[in-house]
């Protein structure tokens, strides 16, 4: 008889805690998923060329080169990667505060390459 009473209630707690960590757990997928900006590479232009941010905000740079390996680097954010072409290459960041950060392309692609930039604008 006590020992029913006592499942009982250990499964209610139980369930109840599986309802709030679901409830907590899709709230907070949601609040933080980084915003994914798409760049694309080609001799010698990256698309889009300007990208605006907001200050302190996490997004996932998600890379793709059209025709040779090429390079994407922000310094002033201290991320770059390797972007072969045929691949989608996920790229994590965080903005710096307000002001204009240059992105280039660091991996020699042809003659062109050394104008082959852009530039975050953090607000
Ligand atoms: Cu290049």
């Amino acid at each position: 008889m006590i020992s029913s009473i006592v499942g009982r209630r250990a499964a209610l707690g139980w369930m109840l805690g599986l309802g709030a960590a679901l409830l907590a757990g899709s709230g907070r997928g949601d609040a933080a998923a980084p915003r994914v900006i798409r760049v694309h590479a080609r001799k010698f232009i990256f698309t889009p060329d300007h990208i605006p941010l907001r200050a302190g905000e996490s997004v996932v740079f998600e890379l793709t080169a059209q025709d040779v390996i090429m390079g994407f680097s922000v310094p002033d954010f201290g991320v770059r990667a390797d972007v072969p072409p045929g691949m989608t290459v996920r790229l994590p960041a965080t903005a710096r505060a307000a002001g204009k950060y240059e992105f280039l392309c660091d991996i020699f692609c042809g003659s062109g390459h050394e104008t082959m930039n852009g530039v975050i604008e953090v607000t």
